[in-house]
């Protein structure tokens, strides 16, 4: 079964832009049920996959198990997005901030790109920075997707769009949100390990690899 990792940072480390309200709930309740449902739907059909990125890429795109899908894509969105986020508000350097200004002029011009991208999308989904064959980019996917099944695609950020993620604390504004998550937020620390594994230096980050059931229930 695969557990619900722990946030990296106390509940209250990321206010004002996402309130210690705001993490209860969407670490202690949505991705929990996301958690919990995929558990449940794994043990129903018998399965014990070896990680959780292969539950994702051998369930993208198949209507039949949209449901197993779903909830595998967004244990991983939500734990990659806990990592992708920091209260150090490091400036991105090096090899990766080189490759921001060669896909998007600078800082500045990425903020732009990532803020419309995400106030724009309609709906459910995700704004990601990726690297992928052609340099750095942005994009949005809808409700569960990501860039896990994409081939020679690494994610470096994300940032939710769901409702849930910060109508708390904006209500409405999901632009005014973006607008503060970028200026004080992104890991940029991460992001820069995302891209040397991309370039083959390192490992991505992977999410943590099952536990068996009955270590699990003794330890909690
Ligand atoms: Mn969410």
């Amino acid at each position: 079964m695969f557990i619900l990792p722990d946030l990296p940072y106390r509940r209250d480390a990321l206010g004002p832009v996402i309130s210690a309200e705001t993490l209860r709930f969407h670490h202690g309740k949505h991705h929990r049920t996301y958690v919990d449902t995929l558990n449940r739907l794994l043990d129903e059909a018998g399965d014990h996959p070896d990680s959780l990125e292969a539950v994702i890429r051998q369930t993208a795109g198949d209507p039949g198990q949209a449901k197993l899908f779903n909830n595998a894509a967004q244990a991983w969105n939500h734990a990659f997005f806990w990592q992708a986020m920091s209260a150090e508000a490091a400036r991105p350097d090096g090899v990766l901030a080189e490759a921001i200004a060669a896909a998007f002029g600078g800082l500045p011009g990425l903020k732009t790109n990532f803020v419309n991208a995400g106030a724009e999308h309609f709906g459910s989904g995700w704004v990601w920075l990726i690297a992928g064959a052609s340099g750095l980019k942005v994009i949005t996917t809808h409700d569960a997707k990501g860039p896990v099944p994409m081939d020679g695609v690494t994610a470096l950020l994300v940032c939710d769009l769901w409702e849930h993620a910060y109508y708390l604390d904006y209500q409405n504004d999901r632009k005014g949100f973006l607008e503060a998550w970028f200026d004080a937020l992104p890991n940029w620390t991460f992001a820069a390990a995302q891209f040397a594994a991309h370039q083959k230096r390192g490992p991505a980050w992977a999410y943590p690899a099952p536990v068996p059931a009955e270590r699990n229930a003794a330890a909690s």
